[in-house]
């Protein structure tokens, strides 16, 4: 296998985003067939643990607490129903399990001793559990990973550029930080970002630029297209073009190609066949159940529907770690 490279140019990500469509997709393809099982896609269950009430100012989110969406906000849940949540996704083909609050940032607080309790609860199901809560210091990191937490999501969600037109409440390198802290405590990262807020085409590879130059690469890397709620600031934006999407995902496949590459939010949106593109051109989990965090999701009857369909196969936990130790020790190897 070929080593993983972390000195993507703009332009050559560029130059990528932009080959022909088909050309693209074939390239994608033949990537993502040299690293992973093209049959194999994971199914990743989110729930919102502690929903709404935040007091960032993400200009995509339902949950800031600024703006007027009609979301029901509630507390952080009890270990007991995450646990039954967890069993439910796992009994359905669920090997990961995602678990999303509306925090700025962790506190050393009770709720963050209840949420140690819940990524031991879910890891002791053998599931793979990924938290997703604002930012972390390193200390918070290390306790995560000594109960069991397999992956961070944390996105980057546009270029660096971009960022201060969606987000005034922290910065960039904030992002990064809490990235970095994540990694060093051994945790794999799960970042990626949002397409169709009104970025350029430019935007969307400077935050592939980023992505790939980490190194490791982000085990995982989230797609989403912009779920466009009312009440937020980017409730207007038209929806997302499925060919934006396949160009995104196939550009991340090429430039990321051991990651897990996520089609993540917006597929309510996406016709199986644009959906089928999106797998042919190198993505291989999607979350499924009909709910994302707060937005609705495809049913799972229809996402059974789908895999039966495409011949799709869903991941075992913990099928990548081989990918995830190999990325770890070639981290010498690569430029
Ligand atoms: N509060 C934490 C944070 O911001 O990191 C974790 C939860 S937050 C909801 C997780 C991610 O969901 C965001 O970084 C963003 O990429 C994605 N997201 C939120 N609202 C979205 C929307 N309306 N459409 C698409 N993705 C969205
Ligand atoms: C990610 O990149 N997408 C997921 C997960 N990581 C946490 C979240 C999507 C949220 C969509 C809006 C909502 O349902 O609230
Ligand atoms: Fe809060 Fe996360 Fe939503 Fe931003 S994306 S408002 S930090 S829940």
């Amino acid at each position: 296998m070929k080593a993983t490279k972390h000195n993507w140019t703009k332009q050559e990500i560029l130059d990528i985003y932009n080959t022909a469509l088909l050309e693209l997709v074939y390239r994608a393809a033949t990537v993502h067939r040299e690293h992973h099982d093209p049959r194999k896609v994971q199914v990743s269950s989110l729930l919102s643990i502690k929903t709404g009430g935040c007091p960032e100012d993400c200009g995509y989110c339902p949950q800031a607490a600024r703006y007027h969406t009609g979301l029901k906000a509630h507390k952080l849940m009890p270990v007991e129903q995450v646990v039954d949540a967890a069993k439910k996704a796992k009994a359905g083909g669920a090997s990961r399990m995602c678990l999303g609050a509306a925090w700025r940032e962790v506190r050393d607080n009770r709720d963050f001793d209840s949420v140690l309790e819940m990524v031991k609860a879910v890891n002791n199901e053998g599931m793979e559990v990924c938290c997703t809560l604002g930012m972390l210091t390193e200390e918070q990191a290390a306790k995560l990973a000594d109960a069991g937490l397999y992956a961070y999501n944390h996105n980057l969600d546009t270029s660096e550029e971009y960022y201060n037109e969606i987000i005034s409440t922290r910065t960039y390198d904030d992002r990064l930080n809490t990235l970095n802290n994540a990694r060093k405590a051994g945790v794999t990262l799960c970042s990626g970002g949002i397409i169709g807020m009104g970025e350029s085409a430019e935007d969307r590879i400077g935050m592939l630029l980023q992505l790939s130059s980490m190194n490791p690469h982000p085990e995982s890397v989230p797609i989403n297209a912009l779920v466009a709620v009312e009440g937020t600031p980017l409730e207007n934006q038209p929806p997302v073009p499925i060919w934006d999407m396949i160009r995104m995902v196939a550009t991340a496949r090429i430039v990321m190609p051991t990651s897990v590459v996520r089609l993540s939010a917006g597929r309510v949106g996406m016709s199986v066949e644009g959906q089928a593109f999106c797998f042919m051109a190198g993505a291989n989990s999607i979350f499924a159940g009909d709910k994302l965090l707060t937005t609705p999701n495809p049913e799972f009857n229809e996402d059974k529907q789908m895999f039966d369909l495409l011949g799709l196969i869903p991941t075992d936990a913990f099928e990548k770690g081989k990918f995830v130790a190999s990325a770890l020790r070639s981290v010498e190897m690569t430029s």
